[in-house]
């Protein structure tokens, strides 16, 4: 598919007298969100950006979720404080991974438990330095992480808890 992806590209930028449809200067990757139990009302969804160009981040959604916004996470006073950011720049060619700890879009307001293996929509938008805006959709797919420590309640050992991601 990133053949055709990088044909596509390539005919475009030969044929860009046919004002061809504005394709998307970003690529999305390995887009995943952390599995939630059934009262969570919130998780992460993380991916790794690929700009071709430099662009902005400037919107973030799903159509199959309440509220999706973009986080940062960054030591303050030697405490991780997570806040909201409106935009996120990437500089031409660089890959930027939404990941824990880090940047990442947080699902809010859940209203039923994302279960591991489920596939969730998610569309970023990003706006270029002419202001051209493009879309990108991913289907990213659920995880189960394992929890950083063993709740107290009696244990479910689920055996598939410790994938790293490819
Ligand atoms: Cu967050």
């Amino acid at each position: 598919m990133s053949y055709a992806k990088q044909w596509l590209l390539a005919a475009a930028a030969g044929l860009s007298f046919l004002s061809a449809p504005v394709l998307a200067q970003v690529q999305v990757q390995d887009a995943w969100i952390r599995a939630t139990l059934p009262q969570q009302k919130a998780t992460g969804a993380f991916m790794k950006i690929q700009a071709e160009r430099a662009v902005r981040l400037v919107g973030v959604g799903s159509s199959a979720l309440p509220v999706v916004e973009l986080h940062e996470m960054r030591m303050q006073d030697q405490v991780m404080k997570m806040r909201r950011i409106d935009t996120l720049d990437l500089a031409a060619g660089q890959t930027l991974e939404l990941k824990p700890g880090s940047y990442h879009l947080m699902l809010m307001n859940l209203d039923r438990a994302l279960q591991p293996g489920e596939r969730i929509p998610l569309e970023l938008q990003f706006e270029d330095a002419k202001g051209t805006r493009s879309r990108v959709q991913v289907q990213a797919e659920v995880r189960a992480m394992t929890p950083p420590a063993a709740p107290a309640s009696q244990g479910q050992n689920h055996g598939h808890g410790h994938g790293h991601g490819h």
